[in-house]
């Protein structure tokens, strides 16, 4: 296995149940944490199921010869030309090509623009000499439910010929319960880009309604919940912005392959331009200008420790660009571009609270604890997690996103 990441850890102990896997990555503090018994980051299961399979299982600095190699690297977006950076890929199928031997399967698990497996994987593997077979299988799993996912989730895999699809097939049988389908290489590549664009597309609905709710002055939470008992609507959740390495960057790479995409640009737009709207809402609740502002939540979503693309880290740069002096709190995340305080520390003098992310952990939370430590007295919601009642009552001025003001 070739990247050791949210995706690359957990497949890697899964086949681990059936073969001998030995796990690689250019982290080399995270391989010596997984030979020291240390999960890398926080995932349900996952250190049970390394528990479990850990005598099949070796993290290793270097790519071994091996009989199937699976590419789980990063594809983030080169941000100033809003296209793949397939660095990572292309460095992994370059090792790679320098181990293979007469047989081998190569299988790319990382999300790719269109033609990436033919036109790039391909030729470099080309380079070997060697007859190997090429699949490509998107992984399909959403953290926080990764390991489920992964055995239960149907699975696309596209092969570069007939055998190279029934190869990858047999790997992902050991494994995999939901149902294994077959297509070609760069439809499988399309079909994983489809999937998290579709998502991405539909919370830039969902915020667009709560934008508009806001204008017209009613709930948008009640109103969604409503269109929803229809049997064809299924409106997704407004927030402060789409993150994750996923569905903040794989619509990009659609979009660089025919940059007249309007729909997917513009939902981008309406997901990205959300911090700067929560900004402004700050106002309504927030009277002094150079106050403390207390961000809770900074990972992308709630319950997971990964801050990657986090909505959050934007929204605290406009706020300190405008000179509010910003506090931070998040129960699940260790490491961050800002420190990261306690419960207490992060409200004390603190005018206002945004909460960013929908950690279950914030919904707990007695206001009667904070009040005393704080300035003012206002949290902004912008997940609708929060009991609005409950912190009425202890004297908070309650804003939520897409819902008109309570106090
Ligand atoms: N979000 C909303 N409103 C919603 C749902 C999500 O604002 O109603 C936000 C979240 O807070 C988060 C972002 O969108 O910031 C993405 O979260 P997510 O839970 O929708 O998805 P990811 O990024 O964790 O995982 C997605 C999944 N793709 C789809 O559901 C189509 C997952 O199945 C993929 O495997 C994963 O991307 C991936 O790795 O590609």
């Amino acid at each position: 296995m070739v990247g050791l990441g949210y995706i690359g850890l957990p497949t890697a102990l899964l086949l681990a149940q059936n073969f001998e896997v030995v796990g690689y990555d250019i982290d080399k503090k995270k391989i010596e944490m997984l030979n020291n018994n240390i999960m890398p980051f926080e995932e349900p299961g996952l250190t049970e199921l390394y528990n479990k399979v850990k005598q099949n299982f070796r993290a290793s600095t270097e790519i071994e010869e091996s009989d199937v190699f699976l590419i789980a690297v990063p594809t983030p977006l080169d941000k100033e030309l809003k296209i793949a950076d397939l660095s990572a890929v292309i460095d992994a199928a370059k090792k790679i090509s320098r181990k293979l031997k007469q047989g081998n399967l190569v299988i790319v698990e990382s999300t790719v623009p269109p033609k990436t497996c033919e036109n790039v994987v391909k030729s470099l593997l080309d380079s070997s000499n060697k007859e190997y077979h090429l699949a490509y299988c998107p992984e399909r799993a959403i953290p926080g439910k990764t390991i489920h996912e992964m055995i239960h989730n149907d699975r696309i895999i596209g092969g570069l010929d007939n055998k190279s699809a029934r190869m990858a097939k047999e790997i992902y049988e050991t494994f995999v319960k939901g149902e294994i389908h077959i297509t070609n290489l760069t439809t499988a590549e399309m079909v994983k880009l489809m999937e998290n664009t579709f998502r991405d597309v539909n919370i830039a609905l969902a915020n667009e309604f709560a934008l508009i709710a806001e204008e017209v002055g009613i709930n948008v939470w009640e109103a969604i919940e409503l269109a929803n008992h229809h049997p064809r609507v299924n409106i997704l959740r407004p927030g402060p912005g789409v993150g994750g390495h996923c569905l903040a960057v794989d619509p990009w790479f659609l979009v660089e392959l025919a940059p007249a995409s309007n729909m997917i640009i513009t939902s981008r737009t309406i997901n990205d331009n959300m911090s700067f709207y929560i900004y402004k809402q700050r106002k309504k609740i927030v009277k002094s200008p150079s106050a403390t502002i207390t961000i809770w939540g900074v990972a992308y979503k709630g319950n997971v420790d990964d801050t990657r693309e986090t909505p959050a880290l934007k929204l605290i740069k406009i706020l300190e660009n405008e000179g509010y002096n910003v506090k931070i709190h998040d129960p699940h995340v260790k490491n961050f571009e800002y420190p990261i305080q306690s419960l207490e520390e992060s409200v004390t003098d603190s005018s206002c609270i945004i909460v960013i992310t929908d950690h279950d952990y914030f919904k707990n939370i007695n206001p009667k604890d904070l009040k005393p430590l704080m300035k003012e007295h206002a949290i902004l919601d912008t997940r609708n997690l929060i009991s609005q009642e409950k912190w009425i009552k202890h004297g908070f001025k309650v804003k939520m996103l897409g819902a008109p003001n309570k106090t």
